[in-house]
């Protein structure tokens, strides 16, 4: 039964589950969220009220959010290399995953959604907090992550499928510059592994919506 995916190239959580679609080699079928399609977009809304893409229809059951996404996959396949079936070596991958969605992710949004604001109703305040807290949170990657490998270890897992597009759109966002090479050279290795460069080919096209699009995207 085919697997249908629904979301957009563009948006990071998508990425994420999109990177574990591609490792495991399943195909799927695109349900594009755009507005050129808004059957997709009434859809979505019916069968995912809080409406936050990624969405994975397989067959009767309906996987939302992109973690559960990887887990549903791994289990799906029996292949458990993105998250190790044995709960205790699996922690420290979902430990890594949730550093990853909620203290880059989540601040990176948090800059990209008050930039898309009217202005006059943007809040300076929250967006000096996030840039602090991506600080921080570069600074503890920086000392944490292995200077080889992925960042569990030697294996490409979970935790891998959500750094990149968290490292990658937050370092547009609130660039990196120089001051972390650890996660830098992290990040340049997420960006050469092929499941993730063709990921980045099919978002290429959409990154002038990006709204700090005028100021490059990360090398
Ligand atoms: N916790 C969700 C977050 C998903 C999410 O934030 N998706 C964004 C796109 S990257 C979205 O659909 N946002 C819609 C909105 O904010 O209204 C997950 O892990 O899948």
């Amino acid at each position: 039964m085919s697997l249908l995916f629904y979301g957009h190239p563009l948006s990071s959580y998508c990425q994420k589950a999109l990177i574990a679609l591609e490792e495991l080699s399943i195909p799927f079928e695109w349900r594009l969220m755009s507005s050129d399609t808004p059957e997709n977009g009434a859809e979505f809304a019916r069968l995912w009220p809080i409406a936050h893409m990624p969405l994975l229809r397989d067959g009767e059951a309906l996987v939302r959010e992109a973690s559960v996404i990887v887990e549903h996959l791994g289990l799906r396949q029996g292949d458990h290399r993105l998250l190790p079936a044995d709960p205790k070596p699996a922690l420290p991958v979902r430990f890594l995953d949730r550093v990853f969605d909620n203290y880059v992710m989540t601040p990176q949004q948090t800059i990209v959604f008050e930039s898309l604001r009217p202005e006059g109703q943007r809040d300076p305040h929250g967006v000096a907090q996030a840039r602090a807290r991506l600080d921080t949170a570069y600074a503890w990657l920086e000392d944490s992550l292995p200077a080889t490998g992925w960042a569990a270890g030697a294996d490409f897992t979970l935790a891998d499928c959500a750094a990149s597009p968290a490292l990658f759109y937050a370092s547009w966002t609130h660039p990196l510059g120089g001051r972390f090479p650890n996660v830098q050279n992290y990040l340049d290795r997420l960006e050469a592994r092929p499941s993730i460069a063709a990921i980045r080919d099919r978002a290429r096209p959409y990154w002038h919506l990006f709204p700090f699009a005028g100021e490059g995207a990360p090398a």
